[in-house]
Protein backbone atom coordinates (compact mmCIF):
# COMPACT_ATOMS: atom_id res chain seq x y z
CA UNK A 1 0.00 0.00 0.00
CA UNK A 2 1.29 3.45 -1.00
CA UNK A 3 1.26 6.14 1.45
CA UNK A 4 -1.13 9.25 0.90
CA UNK A 5 1.22 12.36 0.95
CA UNK A 6 -1.10 15.83 0.74
CA UNK A 7 0.06 18.68 -1.19
CA UNK A 8 2.13 20.66 0.98
CA UNK A 9 -0.52 23.75 0.23
CA UNK A 10 -3.14 21.82 1.82
CA UNK A 11 -0.85 22.20 5.29
CA UNK A 12 0.46 25.84 5.09
CA UNK A 13 -1.91 28.79 4.90
CA UNK A 14 -0.97 31.16 2.15
CA UNK A 15 0.54 34.45 3.31
CA UNK A 16 -2.83 36.34 1.96
CA UNK A 17 -4.86 33.65 3.89
CA UNK A 18 -3.23 34.84 7.22
CA UNK A 19 -3.56 38.29 6.61
CA UNK A 20 -7.06 37.35 5.99
CA UNK A 21 -7.68 35.94 9.14
CA UNK A 22 -5.21 38.74 11.27
CA UNK A 23 -7.31 41.06 9.93
CA UNK A 24 -11.05 38.93 11.04
CA UNK A 25 -9.29 38.61 14.60
CA UNK A 26 -8.55 42.45 14.65
CA UNK A 27 -11.73 43.35 13.99
CA UNK A 28 -13.89 41.39 16.83
CA UNK A 29 -16.91 42.82 18.01
CA UNK A 30 -15.93 45.62 21.10
CA UNK A 31 -18.73 46.45 23.94
CA UNK A 32 -19.29 49.87 24.86
CA UNK A 33 -20.79 51.41 27.95
CA UNK A 34 -23.21 54.14 27.74
CA UNK A 35 -23.82 56.10 31.89
CA UNK A 36 -27.31 57.21 32.31
CA UNK A 37 -27.44 59.95 35.30
CA UNK A 38 -28.63 63.06 36.12
CA UNK A 39 -30.58 62.95 33.01
CA UNK A 40 -27.31 62.94 30.65
CA UNK A 41 -26.38 59.83 28.60
CA UNK A 42 -22.52 59.59 28.64
CA UNK A 43 -20.79 59.65 26.52
CA UNK A 44 -23.88 61.82 24.87
CA UNK A 45 -21.85 60.71 21.49
CA UNK A 46 -20.63 57.45 20.63
CA UNK A 47 -19.05 56.07 17.60
CA UNK A 48 -19.14 52.24 17.26
CA UNK A 49 -18.37 49.31 14.96
CA UNK A 50 -21.31 47.35 13.31
CA UNK A 51 -21.66 44.18 15.53
CA UNK A 52 -20.50 45.78 19.15
CA UNK A 53 -22.44 45.96 21.83
CA UNK A 54 -23.75 49.21 23.51
CA UNK A 55 -24.76 48.86 27.08
CA UNK A 56 -26.96 51.74 29.19
CA UNK A 57 -26.68 51.47 32.42
CA UNK A 58 -29.18 53.62 34.36
CA UNK A 59 -27.80 55.01 37.31
CA UNK A 60 -30.70 57.29 37.98
CA UNK A 61 -33.42 56.33 40.30
CA UNK A 62 -36.25 56.40 37.70
CA UNK A 63 -36.78 54.48 34.23
CA UNK A 64 -35.34 56.35 30.62
CA UNK A 65 -35.77 54.83 27.73
CA UNK A 66 -32.73 55.18 25.10
CA UNK A 67 -35.10 55.39 21.71
CA UNK A 68 -33.60 55.42 18.47
CA UNK A 69 -35.67 58.34 16.78
CA UNK A 70 -35.74 56.64 13.28
CA UNK A 71 -36.79 53.13 14.99
CA UNK A 72 -33.50 51.54 14.23
CA UNK A 73 -33.60 50.37 18.29
CA UNK A 74 -35.53 51.18 21.22
CA UNK A 75 -34.85 49.75 24.67
CA UNK A 76 -38.44 50.62 26.33
CA UNK A 77 -38.21 51.51 30.09
CA UNK A 78 -34.82 50.70 31.61
CA UNK A 79 -35.13 50.59 35.20
CA UNK A 80 -33.44 52.77 37.84
CA UNK A 81 -30.03 50.40 38.19
CA UNK A 82 -31.17 48.52 35.48
CA UNK A 83 -29.18 47.64 32.48
CA UNK A 84 -30.09 46.93 28.48
CA UNK A 85 -27.79 46.08 25.52
CA UNK A 86 -27.93 46.55 22.35
CA UNK A 87 -26.06 44.83 19.68
CA UNK A 88 -25.15 47.51 16.24
CA UNK A 89 -26.65 45.34 13.92
CA UNK A 90 -27.10 48.31 11.22
CA UNK A 91 -24.36 50.84 10.10
CA UNK A 92 -25.52 54.56 10.25
CA UNK A 93 -25.69 57.83 12.07
CA UNK A 94 -28.25 56.79 15.03
CA UNK A 95 -30.16 60.28 16.86
CA UNK A 96 -31.79 58.81 19.89
CA UNK A 97 -33.49 60.15 23.19
CA UNK A 98 -35.09 59.26 26.18
CA UNK A 99 -39.00 59.24 25.78
CA UNK A 100 -39.91 60.01 29.08
CA UNK A 101 -37.51 63.15 29.10
CA UNK A 102 -37.38 64.99 26.14
CA UNK A 103 -34.29 66.69 27.08
CA UNK A 104 -32.36 63.76 26.72
CA UNK A 105 -30.30 63.22 23.95
CA UNK A 106 -27.76 61.28 22.32
CA UNK A 107 -26.01 60.02 19.28
CA UNK A 108 -25.19 56.54 17.97
CA UNK A 109 -22.86 56.28 14.83
CA UNK A 110 -22.23 53.16 13.40
CA UNK A 111 -19.56 52.73 11.14
CA UNK A 112 -19.47 49.33 8.52
CU1 LIG B 1 -35.18 59.69 30.73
Amino acid sequence: MRPVRLPGRLLRPAPGLLCAALAAAAAQPATHTITVENMVYSPASLTVHRGDRITWVNKDLFPHTASALGGAFDSGAIAADGSWSYVAAKSGDFAYDCRFHPTMHGRLKVDP
